[in-house]
């Protein structure tokens, strides 16, 4: 008998960092719980995520990068996706870029969340050098994942609220144009009804927008980025449609921020994943999603 992959494996090339719900410690939970394996690439280590706190510790494992892999190339693993997130340097993201001609082929896809900004402005470890290698790394992506601040810093537009869903189309033809064929764009400021914020992806193969609303919650949680793109994945490897993903991952974050925003704690320390991990686990009742002409 063929064999069969029981359980399905991601790459996920990311930091840990100690404290605040980012990167990994949101990724490895999030997939866990919809019964996907996640094997960590290691990217750097830090105390806690940067968004919020000061004197943070790094160690960068750049140096280790290759050495790892190369044992993992050694004992012949394969994956169902690779999945790319906060890089700390160029040369790190030239790895990650050596890491996707590995160990993508035709059964698998590769996802890159082009992980810079957000509100505008770029992250303390960021800078222009870093988004043209960003620039150079979704070339080799299947989805990404920016949200709409790494959209402008991608396409070197400025940060506006004052744009038009005609316009927000554009813009990811144009970035799906830069390689991958599938563009998930979050954050959507929405401009005609304010207390609605959206995520609009472009599929290239079919042409089709999808497109999917939420209520703004004026709160800013850092590692939402990281479960939203893993509950979308998670969702692809089970089996979902792009659409019915998208939907799976803004519900998600949705109830996590419903679930942290009454209680009093610093922002900085993420959503309580916690208390929604085991929604994951029940199908999509209600959704919303529209395919937009
Ligand atoms: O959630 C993205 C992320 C990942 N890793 C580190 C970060 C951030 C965002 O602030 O600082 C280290």
């Amino acid at each position: 008998m063929k064999k069969i992959n029981p359980v399905k494996k991601v790459a996920a090339i990311h930091d840990l960092s100690g404290f605040g719900r980012a990167s990994l410690t949101a990724i490895i939970p999030v997939l866990s719980s919809m019964g996907v394996q996640v094997c960590p690439v290691p990217t750097a280590v830090l105390s806690t995520h940067t968004g919020g706190f000061e004197n943070f510790t790094l160690v960068d494992l750049t140096d280790s990068m290759s050495d790892y892999i190369n044992h993992w190339k050694e004992i012949e693993l394969s994956f169902d996706c690779i999945y790319s997130g906060f890089l700390a340097s160029i040369r790190q993201i030239e790895i990650v870029s050596e890491i996707i001609d590995i160990f993508s082929n035709e059964d698998n896809f590769v996802v890159v969340d082009p992980v810079m900004g957000d509100d505008g402005v770029l992250y303390q470890t960021m800078d222009d050098e870093m988004v043209d290698s960003m620039r150079k790394l979704i070339k080799k992506a299947d989805i990404i994942t920016p949200n709409f601040t790494e959209a402008c810093y991608l396409l070197n537009e400025d940060y506006t609220f004052d744009i038009s869903e005609e316009e927000i189309k554009l813009w990811l033809k144009r970035l799906s144009n830069m390689g991958p064929e599938i563009v998930i764009l979050t954050s959507v400021p929405n401009i005609e009804k304010s207390k609605k914020t959206s995520v609009i992806a472009y599929n290239r193969e079919n042409d089709v927008f999808w497109k999917v609303s939420c209520t703004y919650i004026p709160a800013f949680y850092p590692g939402t980025g990281d479960a939203f793109t893993s509950v979308v994945i998670g969702s692809i490897l089970q089996g979902d449609s792009l659409p019915i993903s998208l939907e799976r991952g803004v519900q998600f974050i949705t109830n996590g921020i419903k679930a942290s925003y009454g209680f009093d704690y610093p922002k900085r320390e993420g959503i309580l994943l916690e208390r929604v991990l085991d929604t994951l686990k029940l199908p999509v009742i209600t959704s919303s999603y529209e395919m937009m002409k």
